[in-house]
């Protein structure tokens, strides 16, 4: 069927290129974050030529960050195109923070000549890729016959998106793409994915003793994942949790699932729920670092609590604790069918317990009410984010993009967010280094304005992409929190020398200049009225901005809200003549 060496002038022809890119329309992927070069230079241009978008990033990694966060907006794959061994190595940190994530992507490298590589010949940029990738993601593909290109774009798609969704590597030599066939052949070879994410419905077992459970419950809680922000099933989370009567606390990345206002939002008395409550329902959430494995002090141990967790994949069940009613199905299935099976008149949770988190919610909320309209120049954190939020409440459809340390806990605790999936960040593994690729994305898959607030440190990793930002025009305003520094803008060098120290960066940076020379707005801001006043207006204008925010570098914590897991020196002795002795020796050896 293929001729690899075609002399045919009489068959009409496709070739790798084509059926790739036919490959990707026919499952309705439209959108392309990558890098150009060897061996996908063409591949771009042609994907461009064929009525794909084509977003061409300063590097690999902001690109495919994008492409994760395209996976977690839109339920499909997104997709990043690298080049072979560097490219595809910078592109893999996305593919593994998708992974990690539980977000649908594919990253597809080109990759140079088989035979050289597995011989390990030394070709340029050569790379066993797909070896490199395969522990680092869901699944792993390579393709070597273009009549196969069709059923190994719909494997990665399938891949990605079906179960827990995850990252796809694709591995593309560069050879396959210039390979042809007969064109009505390759049309056949297309496969169309049908019904990608089929619904994995609970078993009814599973439903009845989750009921049971929180029947039980005098103290429950309903802990929202941004798996259950993935799923899309808005409406039926909300009716789960509105007919349940149960307080919830959103994770980072549920907030804005119901809104933070709603009155049965725990947010705002987190510490409370967590020790206090008795039945936890988790829902699209993972007992990982996040919630301290699920035991210990913060839940209140002794007391130990029992949890029911939805999740569509099996083996998350008893990663850290007992569940004591596993429901395994998608969240939409899964809620649909505990709130039918709560019947009409379910009583809901007892009213000392409603009533308890309410007040506990209502006084935090009251304490920090006037911290937010702190006016101080510089700005501390909190006058900062009082200008952020009075314009999300303003402009609930923005979309939120944050990460830093105190920029990121601060955000996180200080920004109501009204709407499902407007709040996007660093994720499971907390990466610095998301902002650009996932506001850039955020701007194309959905078309609303962007605003992301990002440490200056957090900023610094992806910084370049300003101008991706500028030369597609996206509605995108960034506002760096700058403290001169990590953390804090404070830290002295603790040798005396003159390097400064390790956390510390240039004082005053000027980030606004760098906006200005790629045509975008630059501003810079020092009290909370003129940040309020400059996201606003570029929220309206929809024009490229960077706003630099100055933030007292006096002001942040170490590591954030994070600061017990960074392990700092204790007692250690630096004068013992005995070990002093011994590094001497070795020194001279
Ligand atoms: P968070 O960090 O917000 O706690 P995690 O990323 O740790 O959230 O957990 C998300 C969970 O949601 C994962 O265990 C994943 O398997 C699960 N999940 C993803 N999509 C669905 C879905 N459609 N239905 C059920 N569970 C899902
Ligand atoms: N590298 C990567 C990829 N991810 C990380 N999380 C880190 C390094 C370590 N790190 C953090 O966890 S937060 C942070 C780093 C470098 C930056 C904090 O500084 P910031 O925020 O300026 O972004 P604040 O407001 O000054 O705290
Ligand atoms: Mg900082």
């Amino acid at each position: 069927m293929v001729d690899h060496n075609p002399t045919a002038e009489s068959a009409e022809l496709t070739d790798g290129f084509h059926l790739l890119i036919d490959a990707l329309k026919l499952n309705d992927i439209n959108t392309i974050y990558g890098v150009p070069g060897i061996p996908i230079t063409d591949l771009g241009r042609m994907m461009q030529e064929e009525g794909m978008r084509v977003l061409s990033f300063r590097h690999e990694q902001n690109a495919g960050n994008a492409a994760a966060i395209a996976g977690f907006l839109t339920k499909k794959p997104g997709v990043c195109l690298t080049v072979s061994a560097p490219g595809f190595l910078n592109g893999l940190t996305a593919l593994a923070h998708a992974t990690t994530n539980c977000w649908p992507m594919i990253l597809i490298s080109g990759s140079s000549e088989r035979e050289i590589v597995d011989l390990m010949q030394g070709d340029y940029e050569e790379m066993d890729q797909l070896a490199i990738a395969k522990p680092l993601c869901k699944a792993a593909y390579r393709v070597l016959h273009a009549e196969d290109i069709g059923i190994a774009v719909a494997r990665a798609i399938r891949a990605a998106v079906s179960g827990r969704p995850g990252g796809v590597y694709l591995d593309i030599p560069g050879a396959l793409l210039g390979q042809v066939m007969d064109v009505v052949e390759g049309a056949k070879s297309l496969v169309k994915v049908i019904d990608p994410a089929p619904a994995q419905i609970p078993s009814p077992a599973s439903v009845d003793r989750a009921l049971e459970v929180i029947k039980g419950a005098q103290k429950p809680l309903i802990i929202l994942g941004k798996g259950a922000a993935y799923a899309q099933a808005d409406e039926v989370v909300k009716d789960f949790v509105e007919k349940s009567g149960i307080p919830y606390l959103p994770m980072s990345m549920a907030k804005g699932l119901l809104p933070d206002t709603h009155p049965q939002s725990a947010g705002a008395a987190r510490s409370l729920v967590l020790k206090e409550s008795d039945v936890v329902i988790m829902v699209g959430a993972r007992l990982n670092w996040l919630l301290s494995h699920g035991k210990g002090r913060q839940w209140g141990e002794p007391h130990s609590t029992k949890f029911v967790q939805i999740d569509i994949e099996p083996r998350e069940m008893d990663s850290n604790v007992e569940i004591a009613a596993p429901v395994v199905g998608d969240i939409e299935s899964s809620l649909a069918a505990l709130s039918q099976a709560m019947g009409d008149d379910w009583a809901g949770p007892p009213s000392e317990w409603t009533d308890m988190v309410r007040e506990k919610r209502e006084t935090n909320v009251a304490k920090m009410a006037p911290t937010l309209q702190n006016n101080a120049s510089p700005m501390n954190y909190a006058g900062a984010l009082g200008a952020i939020k009075r314009v999300i409440d303003q402009k609930p459809d923005t979309m939120f993009v944050n990460e830093g340390a105190n920029t990121l806990d601060f955000a996180r605790s200080m920004v109501d967010m009204h709407r499902p999936r407007k709040r996007l960040d660093v994720g499971t593994w907390g990466v610095m280094g998301i902002g650009m690729g996932t506001a850039i994305a955020a701007a194309v898959e959905t078309g609303l304005p962007v605003l992301a607030v990002e440490g200056d440190s957090a900023f610094g990793f992806s910084g370049m992409e300003i101008e991706t930002i500028c030369r597609y025009k996206l509605p995108v305003c960034v506002v760096v929190f700058n403290n001169n520094g990590i953390y804090r803008g404070t830290d002295q060098n603790r040798s005396g020398g003159e390097d400064p120290a390790p956390t510390v960066f240039v004082e005053d940076a000027r980030y606004d200049q760098m906006m200005a020379a790629f045509g975008g707005e630059g501003v810079y801001a020092d009290n909370p009225d003129a940040l309020q006043r400059a996201v606003m207006d570029a929220l309206e204008s929809g024009k490229p901005t960077l706003i630099n925010a100055v933030i007292d570098p006096k002001a942040g914590k170490e590591s954030g809200n994070i600061g017990s897991l960074n392990p700092t020196s204790g007692a250690v002795s630096r004068n013992n003549a005995e070990a002093l002795e011994i590094i001497k020796q070795k020194a001279a050896q």
